[in-house]
């Protein structure tokens, strides 16, 4: 019955919130020093110390939770406040099988190595539509040709987000269209320009 108690009593000390924890548990009974006979004594004070063992734990407990809070707290802000928003390029992929940016056609866009960015495209049909229902693609190729990692979409009608990271070495990129769309398909593509980020050319 005595662990039954015990058992029940440090349920009861997890439950309640911190402050209140150690006052009905140890008052229970304790209050009238009437009942003060050697059973219940040795029974009081091992309570005693079991209850003081949990509250410790606690209290471990605690200062383990508001050191964690501490060091994630600078951490946390540090992330929002380093973590750009990802610049967010406009393109249409259009229905005369070019890419146009800002009314430009075959347009050159610069970017910052490794810069987030989101392509926001919208995809108008051309004459042909792949099997997918795709009626444009999107490929990003480095100068031997070679599909960039991360740079190849299928485009279907209308608006879509693509988020993609700019290639780390700056250079030269071409955009090509990856569905035959039409007659004018081969020449269907943008320029990405990849520039050295600012923190590195500052001069
Ligand atoms: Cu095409």
């Amino acid at each position: 019955m005595d662990g039954r108690r015990r058992k029940t009593l440090s349920n009861k000390l997890w439950a309640l919130p911190s402050g209140t924890a150690q006052i009905p548990a140890t008052g229970n009974g304790s209050g009238g020093s009437a009942h003060a006979g050697s059973r219940y004594a040795h029974r009081r004070r091992y309570e005693v110390r079991s209850l003081l063992h949990h509250s410790l734990m606690r209290n471990r407990l605690h200062v383990t939770l508001i050191a964690c809070a501490l060091v994630a707290w600078p951490t946390c802000q540090a992330q929002s406040t380093s973590a750009v928003e990802p610049r967010i390029i406009e393109l249409t992929a259009d229905k005369d099988s070019r890419y146009r940016h800002g009314g430009k056609i075959a347009p050159t866009i610069e970017v910052f190595a490794g810069e987030s960015l989101i392509l926001r495209i919208t995809a108008v049909r051309a004459m042909e539509v792949a099997r997918d229902g795709s009626v444009h693609g999107l490929a990003l190729l480095d100068k031997h040709s070679d599909t960039v990692s991360g740079w190849r979409f299928f485009l279907q009608p209308g608006v879509q987000d693509l988020a993609v990271t700019a290639p780390s070495q700056p250079g030269r990129y071409t955009a090509v269209c990856t569905v035959i769309c039409s007659d004018a398909h081969e020449g269907m593509g943008f320029t990405l320009l990849v520039t050295t980020p600012i923190n590195k050319t500052k001069e």
